[in-house]
């Protein structure tokens, strides 16, 4: 008989019976009982289903005497509490998860059996967890760091669970170095420091001492680790996988997610200070979104190539340090997944979600890459201990949404009562017990292996610079500034000599520019010698694709407008900005010096949706600074507000300003620009808000 399959189905179902309901309850010392929200409210019971008559008080020998053992409500609720956390991730353990769907728009019939990847029009459900990788479930949303980017489908097939990075190439070729490099980046262990970042010595002499890494390094030191939000970054699956068709016949695919409203990222300096005005930036940003119905949305598509194709790539795409450019194997868009629900419960769904590459669907097969190899075993591995049981695929945001049954049984925490006698398989005692079926069962791709078996890193895995170079090429000079800027300082919180050494030894390889700049602003005297190559350093053709800028939407939908007023500002003007930055897609956030408002020119009360002490201008794409005479010159002795319009210059943003505005400015010593436009004229500002004034950046800081 098959297992029941528990379910994730409605609300009702998933809240236990008689769960603590929404409104709140509170028994004052006199015992009054307060019902703060209206219903029917059900009994709070133990977990054995007693009715609890007195939630406030433990069971005490008399009102000043010592509380009893015999106390077994308050021992069942401390010991629950007490276990309330499970071990989290060893990497990606802060992230945010959304429910969505996939909806396929063209089907790859020709090269995979998977009805997820041919049926077009369906829409599969998804949870996509999107995660920093090296922090605490605890740290900040922003720090310089990959965004890992896991996809469960929960297909009719069974769960596929893509799980990515949003950078398309990794730091080591073989999953057996992924200790040492998660340990050379988590904090060093006999100091406990530093907490979610690459800036320190073990990280860095790890990666000079391992030149597969290099390329991964072009993209971490890129601003692709600094992303303005969750919604705007790309994401890939890194590894080639192999589709598989009806006739047998395997294709190597990539997969790649890109957002709908375009890349963008943040600049070193800004996502350092809002790290301190608000460490929960991205996941706030989603959640705001999706309740908003502003629903992420991303493009899923394809690279597919042969086995003689990849013959011809000047590089082995079994290598996850390499990527294969789109200007070789253009991309094919074939579906899109929105995400459109927040979860109910952050732990059940977000903390107990369980991703494992190794969760794939018939017509869907791996490839030898021996980083996703490694990976197969890993995350099922982590899963037992986190989860603490085999049976974690039967918690409802692991369980699949078809029908499964086998004859596993027992273990932990099972939560299904399978019936009969048999548990076994081939039997001839149950007419009813689940059969292995050849015909439409997974069956691996018919891959032929030859050669001898040895712990062997293949030659055609030797060359660590060539796409290192080719990413470093294809970037703006702008983003290129930043890249040599994010090493200098990253090598510049390093102690040890010879390490910041080492690294520039590696960029000489990748572009002796780049190694002299870096050199330059670590204040070298002379060019450390560089390491020798193990494979001759390709001029590959530049792939502009590689760039973030090049892949900005010309848009103000999912970006922020804050809007600086104070008492006195002109409310029309506000009205203006605001209505054409909300017409263009943009939210709009009034920023104050009370919460509670300011009095306008007027008379009226305008609300503020922001403290100014705790609204900097971090948290907006641009802003607007609306003020009168008298509200200028208040502003202009209040350090926020001169912080305000100094890092929204600094920061590249476009700033709309009426005369007070200016005079802050001016008392902010904020230089005016072409970014820097009258509040008068709306469209000039929604033009600039919609990209960032590069060409100011030299004015305001020193770039390497
Ligand atoms: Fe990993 C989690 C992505 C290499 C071992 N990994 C994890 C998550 C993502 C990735 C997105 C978080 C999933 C979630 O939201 O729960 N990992 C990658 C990518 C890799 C990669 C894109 C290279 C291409 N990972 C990798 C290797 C190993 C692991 C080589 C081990 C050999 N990864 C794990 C893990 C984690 C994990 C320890 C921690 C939590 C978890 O699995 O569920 O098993």
């Amino acid at each position: 008989m098959a297992a029941k399959k528990p379910t994730s189905k409605s609300k009702k179902q998933k809240s236990a019976k008689g769960s603590a309901p929404d409104g709140d309850s509170h028994q004052a010392a006199g015992g009054e009982l307060h019902q703060t929200a209206g219903g029917e409210h059900p009994a709070l019971t133990t977990n054995q289903g007693l009715p609890i008559s007195d939630n406030q008080n433990s069971l005490r020998a008399n009102p000043h005497g010592p509380t009893l053992l015999e106390d077994f409500i308050l021992r069942e609720k401390i010991m629950h509490f007490d276990h309330e956390r499970i071990p989290e991730r060893i990497v990606h353990a802060r992230g945010t998860g959304v429910h969505g769907f996939f909806e396929l728009t063209a089907s790859l019939e020709q090269y995979t059996t998977a009805r997820i990847l041919t049926e077009v029009g369906e829409r599969t459900p998804v949870f996509t967890r999107i995660s920093t990788v090296a922090g605490g479930a605890g740290s900040v949303d922003t720090p310089r760091d990959v965004r890992g980017f896991a996809v469960k489908f929960y297909t009719k097939e069974g769960n596929w669970d893509l799980v990515g990075n949003n950078i398309p190439v990794f730091f080591i070729q073989d999953a057996i170095k992924f200790p040492d490099l998660i340990h050379a980046v988590k904090m060093e262990p006999d100091r406990g420091f530093p907490q979610s970042a690459t800036a320190h010595d073990t990280f860095w002499d790890f990666i000079s001492l391992t030149p597969e890494s290099m390329h991964m390094v072009m993209w971490i030191m890129s601003d692709r680790t600094l992303p303005r939000s969750l919604r705007m970054i790309e994401a890939f699956g890194v590894h080639s996988f192999r589709l598989v068709n009806a006739a047998g016949e395997s294709t190597f695919v990539k997969f790649h997610w890109r957002p709908k409203l375009g890349l963008q990222s943040t600049i070193w300096d800004e996502a350092v200070k809002t790290a301190g005005a608000d460490p929960d930036f991205h996941r706030r940003e989603m959640f705001e979104a999706v309740e908003a119905g502003n629903f992420p949305e991303w493009e899923f598509a394809v690279q597919l190539f042969t086995q003689d194709e990849a013959d011809s790539f000047p590089f082995d795409h079994l290598d996850a340090t390499k990527l294969i450019p789109e200007e070789l194997v253009p991309l094919k868009v074939i579906g899109r997944m929105v995400l459109d629900r927040w979860p109910d419960n952050f732990f059940a769904e977000t903390e107990q979600v369980a991703y494992c590459p190794s969760h794939i669907v018939q017509g869907i097969d791996f490839s030898n890459d021996p980083l996703l190899q490694g990976r197969l075993f890993s995350y099922d591995d982590t899963q037992l201990l986190r989860l603490g049981s085999p049976n974690f695929h039967q918690i409802p945001i692991n369980a699949p949404q078809c029908p499964f049954a086998n004859l596993q049984r027992d273990g932990r925490m099972q939560m299904t009562q399978p019936v009969g006698r048999v548990a076994y398989e081939p039997n001839s005692l149950s007419g009813d017990s689940p059969r292995e079926t050849p015909a439409r069962g997974f069956r691996s791709a018919t891959v032929t292996e030859t050669g001898d078996k040895g712990r062997i890193r293949a030659e055609s895995f030797a060359d660590h610079y060539s796409q290192a170079r080719q990413f470093f090429l294809s970037q703006t000079a702008y983003e290129q500034a930043h890249i040599a800027s994010a090493l200098v300082f990253e090598l510049s919180k390093v102690e040890h000599v010879h390490v910041r050494e080492a690294m520039v030894g590696h960029l000489q390889h990748i572009d002796p520019a780049l190694a002299d700049r870096v050199a330059a602003g670590l204040g070298f005297d002379k060019l450390p010698a560089p390491p020798r190559a193990a494979a001759p350093v390709q001029d590959l053709a530049p792939s502009p694709a590689l760039q973030i800028i090049g892949k900005m939407k010309n848009t103000l939908e999912g970006r922020s407008v804050g809007i600086l007023i104070a008492d006195g500002s002109d409310g029309a003007v506000i009205d203006r900005i605001k209505k054409a930055a909300t017409d263009a897609g943009a939210t709009v956030k009034i920023v104050a010096p009370k919460v509670g408002g300011a009095k306008l020119a007027s008379g009226l009360i305008q609300a503020a949706d922001g403290q100014l002490a705790g609204t900097p201008s971090v948290l907006f794409d641009a802003v607007a600074v609306i003020l009168s005479d008298a509200g200028a010159k208040t502003l202009s002795s209040e350090s926020a507000a001169i912080d305000f319009v100094r890092d929204a210059f600094g920061h590249l943003k476009a700033i709309a300003v009426d005369s007070g505005g200016r005079t802050l400015l001016k008392k902010a010593q904020v230089k005016q620009d072409a970014g820097v436009v009258d509040a008068g004229d709306q469209g000039a500002f929604i033009d600039a808000a919609k990209t960032r004034r590069w060409d100011r950046e030299k004015s305001v800081r020193t770039l390497a």
